[in-house]
């Protein structure tokens, strides 16, 4: 097989850019080692920025994100038993639309497939070959048979633990981790939200946050061990939980319902780069990890491919590749911002284990000063709207 631009996996970074390039004329492989039912299905991220809906919008796969998302103008932090409003829209001009990430990979696969886009779901044994060459290639195993393809291009887009980044050349690398030693635990919930706006708690016992999904399911999170296991969590110890970390003093309360999903997912932040080795580039959680507490993950996958697509464009179009070399570069500009804001945002609002009696007044002191000054509600909204 050949193709222009293989693109490996097909999260929302990889059909996005699938898609993406299709609009540009340019053909793409999309090669994805799950089925299409598990991809749609996965429950991860929430939170979409303005840009996000502009970008999937002008892409034409908006229209259901539009009608069933839900806008938000507004976040509130919680401490010391109250409830702090940070009206985002009144501080930026802008707002965050709750729409959950399986729905918006729907109505991406939903579009490759209506233009005929090639998706190779359930491949096995990806292998990068080629990748200091101008004739990258990747083979792979489908269906019982080896299999493989050779393109200009091959794009990484294939997760943090994909085979991509361990593809890169070694030689100039360089690798920034940070792991925070908490994990969350998150549950959806089958009732309606308590809340309209999402809250974020910070609470001696741990972080909590309250979102939801859809007018009838709930989606919360509280920090926990990351070495944690689900079994050790009965329902009543969650509701328990939730509560003590969420009590305040004007009666409101989460609302409890059927919790039919549980899972815990450790906190970390990493960048790596370069995001790019000659014909070979990463984009998305293959190149770079925020805690969750930004909400800025799924944001970064489709704001990297944007402007690798632009890149791409560019070369196909004109014959230039400055754009392409300058991708780093840019992509990295928006990365380091959103890695800073979650990183933020995680130190304000979590227990940390070695925390001095100072560290827990200054953070309090934080939240007082973020929740009193409008310069601080400001810097916190137009991180979190992605208005930079
Ligand atoms: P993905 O979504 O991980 O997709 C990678 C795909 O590649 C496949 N794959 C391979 N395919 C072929 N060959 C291989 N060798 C392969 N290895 C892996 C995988 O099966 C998968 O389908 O990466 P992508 O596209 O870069 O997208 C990143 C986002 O998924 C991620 O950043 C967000 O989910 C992060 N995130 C959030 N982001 C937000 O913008 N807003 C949020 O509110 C938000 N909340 C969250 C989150 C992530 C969470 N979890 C579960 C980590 C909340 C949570 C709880
Ligand atoms: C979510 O709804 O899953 C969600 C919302 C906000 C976050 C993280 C996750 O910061």
């Amino acid at each position: 097989m050949r193709t222009q631009v293989t693109i490996i996996g097909a999260g929302p970074a990889g059909l996005l850019l699938s898609h993406l390039l299709h609009l540009s004329g340019i053909e793409s492989i999309v090669l994805e080692t799950r089925s299409r039912a598990d991809i749609e299905a996965t429950i991860r991220a929430g939170v979409l920025e303005q840009g996000t809906m502009d970008i999937l919008a002008n892409a034409g796969v908006g229209a259901r994100m539009k009608a069933e998302g839900a806008l938000h103008h507004g976040v509130e932090l919680a401490f010391g038993g109250r409830r702090h409003r940070i009206d985002l829209t009144e501080l930026t001009g802008k707002a965050i639309t709750v729409y959950p990430q399986h729905e918006v990979i729907k109505d991406l696969v939903a579009a490759r497939l209506a233009a005929q886009g090639q998706l190779l779901f359930e491949v096995s044994g990806v292998q990068l070959q080629g990748v200091d060459t101008t004739t990258p290639s990747v083979s792979f195993v489908r269906a019982g048979e080896a299999a493989r393809i050779d393109a200009d291009f091959v794009i990484g887009c294939d997760g943090y633990h994909g085979v991509t980044r361990p593809a890169m050349p070694p030689q100039g690398r360089e690798d920034f981790t940070r792991n925070y030693g908490f994990g969350w635990f998150g549950i959806l919930v089958e009732s309606a939200p308590s809340s309209d706006e999402l809250i974020y708690a910070r609470h001696d016992r741990g972080f909590a946050l309250v979102s939801k999904r859809t007018p009838t399911v709930q989606r919360l999170y509280f920090q926990c061990d990351p070495a944690d296991h689900v079994d050790n969590w009965s329902d009543d110890r969650i509701w328990a939980e939730l509560h003590a970390r969420l009590e305040n003093n004007d009666g409101w309360r989460v609302n409890e319902g059927r919790i039919f999903q549980k899972g815990i997912i450790g906190m970390r932040s990493f960048v790596s780069t370069p995001m790019q080795a000659g014909r070979l580039f990463l984009a998305g959680d293959s190149a770079h990890i925020v805690p969750p507490t930004g909400a800025k993950g799924m944001n970064l996958a489709v704001s990297d491919v944007n402007v690798l697509a632009q890149g791409l464009e560019q070369f196909y179009r004109q014959g230039r590749d400055d754009r392409l070399q300058g991708y780093t570069d840019a992509a990295l500009k928006r990365i380091w911002r959103a890695e800073y804001f979650s990183w933020w945002m995680t130190s304000l609002l979590h227990t940390f284990a070695d925390a001095t009696p100072f560290q827990r007044e200054m953070q309090r002191a934080e939240l007082e000063c973020v929740v009193s000054s409008r310069a601080m509600a400001t810097a916190l909204a137009e991180n979190y709207v992605g208005a930079f």
